[in-house]
């Protein structure tokens, strides 16, 4: 099923004139209602009327999240606080939010773009749905809720947290639908799997997103909740959730929603565009929006644009799975390091649980990684020697997939937290040398 098909199967031709004609509009709407963009565009002698073709998007400046959280709380909002309907925010680390926006037909786009995704997961009015991201300034809980809703899924809004009754309204409720992030999954279907209901729940279709999370992740939660998983991109900054997600057609690519964003993929060291299809950091421009337009907002996120059409008949072009963020990104001995590429050489090994911890350390001057593992309650209780043929095989994964040899740490069953929400997966110890 296609949600929309007029804008999820476009010709190519018409896409772009869209694409073009909204583009104009939402540079000439920040430009002429917010200060700061103009000051930008001022300073880098671009107006809106300099915006002739697609390409010219490039002449716009970049905005950052440290533009946002400078401009907090409502510097960047470009229409009057009457016309806003709903405010969110996206937490980070460190520091003031970053607080977006939204118009009536801010949220009516955004439901329709959640709706592609979860239509396109193979999710309909059939199923019943069980929500557990936060309700609340997180852009998870109420946008997969209003996206659900307008396909006329039955939603549970169940909210996050409390594992035990999750497991409780999941089978009595006989949800169809699993609606969280992927490292939630991974721990709920350990739940499931020990409080013996595998058989009494009724899920098909898992929708996971808001962190990187690997095809081996995958097929592990698939495989553990007996669904099918499909992953779903977006940020609070641009929108939420609904951004781009993927179809059932391959699992491989995530549509995105092309009318209402442009991404554009560039190094981001030099900040020059990458070639067609080469891995680079995600910027991304919103088309459409009202309250909160954003401009080229440069997301930290690593991932490349798969230029070959899908055979799901949606003409959007797709993103890959994100690899991670510039932020998450660390060096040892020289060598560029992901914590997505541990994952997916941990996953799947016999005698291991999908729970893994990356502690970064200092020996000397020198950035080092030690990997948490831990190991499934069969093998712990098995013989020493299987244990360091265990200890064998993680480290000639890692060392294969890395390109360098870490260090390594088995650790008991449970030992390392489960996530409710996005897993933390760093240590970062290396100020304490
Ligand atoms: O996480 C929005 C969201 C909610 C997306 C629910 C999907 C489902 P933020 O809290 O602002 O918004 O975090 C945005 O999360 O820049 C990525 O680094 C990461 N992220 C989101 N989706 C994915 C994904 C929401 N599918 C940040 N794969 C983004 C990898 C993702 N990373």
């Amino acid at each position: 099923m296609i949600w929309d098909k007029k804008h999820e199967c476009m010709a190519e031709g018409e896409m772009r004139r869209l694409q073009l004609e909204r583009l104009k509009e939402s540079v000439a709407h920040s430009y002429n209602n917010v200060p700061f963009y103009r000051a930008k565009m001022d300073a880098e002698g671009v107006k809106p009327s300099d915006i002739h073709s697609l390409k010219d998007v490039t002449k716009l400046p970049f905005t950052t999240k440290d533009d946002m959280r400078r401009n907090y709380p409502y510097g960047l909002f470009a229409v009057p606080m009457k016309d806003v309907v709903r405010i969110h925010s996206s937490s980070g680390t460190t520091g003031k939010p970053t607080v977006v926006g939204y118009t009536r037909r801010d949220l009516e786009m955004w439901a329709e773009c959640c709706a592609r995704f979860i239509t396109a997961a193979g999710v309909t009015s059939e199923d019943i749905a069980q929500v557990t991201f936060g309700y609340g300034l997180f852009t998870g809980g109420f946008g997969l809720h209003y996206g659900l809703e307008r396909v006329g899924v039955s939603v549970i809004p169940s909210s996050s947290g409390n594992t035990a009754r999750q497991l409780m309204l999941m089978e009595d409720f006989k949800s169809t639908t699993l609606i969280c992030t992927p490292s939630y999954a991974v721990y709920l279907g350990e739940a499931v799997n020990e409080s013996g209901i595998k058989d009494k729940i009724s899920l098909k279709w898992g929708l996971f997103g808001s962190e990187p999370w690997t095809n081996k992740m995958r097929l592990e939660v698939e495989q553990k909740l007996g669904l099918s998983a499909t992953d779903n991109y977006g940020l609070s900054e641009v929108i939420g959730p609904g951004v781009a997600g993927e179809c059932l057609e391959f699992k491989n690519g995530m549509h995105i929603c092309e009318d209402h964003f442009i991404i554009e993929v560039i190094d981001p060291e030099t900040l020059e565009p990458k070639e067609p299809g080469e891995k680079g950091e995600l910027v991304i421009t919103a088309l459409s929006k009202e309250a909160v337009p954003v401009m080229r907002y440069r997301t930290r996120d690593i991932s490349r644009l798969i230029p070959e059409p899908c055979s799901c008949g949606r003409t959007t072009i797709r993103m890959e799975k994100v690899h991670g963020r510039t932020d998450d990104m660390f060096i040892i001995r020289g060598v560029n390091i992901f914590p997505s590429q541990v994952e997916s050489a941990l996953l799947g090994i016999d005698g291991t649980e999908p729970h893994y911890m990356l502690v970064l350390y200092k020996e000397g001057a020198m950035d080092a990684l030690e990997v948490w593992v831990e190991v499934s309650e069969k093998m712990f209780s098995d013989k020493m020697k299987n244990l360091r043929a265990l200890e064998d095989t993680i480290r000639a994964r890692l060392k294969s997939a890395l390109g360098i040899a870490v260090k390594l740490k088995l650790v008991e069953p449970r030992t390392i937290a489960r996530s409710e929400g996005k897993a933390k997966r760093i240590i970062d110890n290396r100020e304490k040398g």
